[in-house]
């Protein structure tokens, strides 16, 4: 039972029973999470103060510019995971290939792998815009005690047993999911403790907002297109206003509490759209279907797509249900 000002420890405690798999490590490894994420809290907060923003001189295996946070984050993330025995492998936005954790050690019995995005929405830093770090964890499929293997990243988001992101906004923010809805958690940044402050938290079914990135508009597919007309269209009462911050999990979490639906469709620009299925779809589409909302590609549910490489992007549109559904009458309608 989630009680208002519960530290996330005691939380974390408390509802370690209702999980399926009973043993406490999935627990340590959302302290484990937790912790992290107070470290990149610190230093995302300093941003603005040390020269530590700017483009770290590296590409990732995206081709892009990684900013010195995303190095740093990344780093904390991979650290902190590692030290406790309970990860065997991490698949990270900034790493080419999945990390081994202990591989060789044939005693090693650590069960789960993670999927992260450490800082989703970087180059947002420079101008004080909100940035995330977004997460999914998996129980690994090849047996404890060799060698992590690539299908232990690839499973279907269906077989998630965690997901969450962490917004480090206007106040940092911890929120995830075991299956068993979602919580929202605010860092009290004077004592470093996380509290419940949003719990169960669930889409509205219908909403008012929608969250796309227009300049790309003429490389929509129809589908796209017509919905976002229909947003714009003076006809009775239409009660549509566009909301767009190009950060993920800030548009997703605004969403979530006010109503709305982000999208980040296919454009020749992207041809399979721009967010990568493993670590930034598939752990908001856990999210957003356990808080009553839904997640897609705009004809099937993301968290049914078939993964197939680590980097994969695929079309992504999520929210409020009632949203969602009216953006896929539109694709099979319109198309591409
Ligand atoms: P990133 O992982 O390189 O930061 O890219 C992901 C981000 C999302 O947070 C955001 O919604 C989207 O990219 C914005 O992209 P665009 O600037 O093309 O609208
Ligand atoms: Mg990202």
């Amino acid at each position: 039972m989630a009680k208002k000002n519960q530290t996330l420890g005691e939380f974390i405690i408390e509802n370690q029973d209702s999980f399926k798999y009973t043993s406490g490590e999935l627990s340590r490894l959302i302290n484990s999470i937790r912790l992290a994420a107070k470290v990149v809290n610190h230093e995302v907060n300093k941003a603005g103060l040390v020269d530590i923003t700017g483009a770290a001189g590296d590409t990732n295996i995206q081709g892009e510019d990684q900013q010195k946070l995303d190095v740093y984050a990344n780093e904390k993330f991979i650290q902190t995971l590692t030290k406790r025995n309970i990860v065997c492998g991490i698949a990270s936005e900034e790493e080419d290939d999945f990390v081994a954790i202990n591989s060789q050690d044939e005693n090693n019995q650590n069960k789960y792998v993670v999927l992260i995005d450490p800082l989703d929405g970087s180059s947002n830093i420079d101008v004080n815009v909100s940035v995330g770090t977004i997460f999914s964890i998996f129980r690994r499929v090849t047996p404890a005690g060799t060698p992590v293997k690539i299908e232990d990243f690839l499973q279907k988001g269906s077989e998630q047993v965690a997901a969450g992101y962490v917004v480090y906004g206007t106040s940092t923010m911890l929120v995830y999911t075991t299956g068993d809805g979602v919580n929202g958690f605010t860092l009290n940044p004077a004592i470093g403790t996380f509290y419940l402050s949003h719990p169960n938290m669930t889409f509205p079914e219908d909403g008012s907002i929608y969250s796309v990135n227009e300049g790309n508009y003429m490389d929509f597919p129809q589908g796209i297109k017509k919905y976002i007309k229909y947003c714009q269209e003076e006809e009775g009462e239409r009660p549509y206003t566009s909301r767009y911050i190009g950060s993920l999990v800030s548009d997703f979490h605004r969403n979530m509490i006010k109503g709305g639906i982000y999208m980040y469709p296919k454009g020749s620009r992207n041809p399979n759209g721009k967010l990568r299925l493993l670590y930034e779809c598939n752990p908001m589409a856990f999210l957003a279907e356990q808080a009553n909302g839904k997640a897609s590609d705009g004809y099937i549910r993301t968290m049914d797509v078939e993964p197939t490489e680590l980097h994969q992007r695929v079309p992504f549109v999520c929210g409020s249900k009632n949203m969602v559904d009216k953006v896929e009458e539109f694709m099979s309608e319109f198309g591409e």
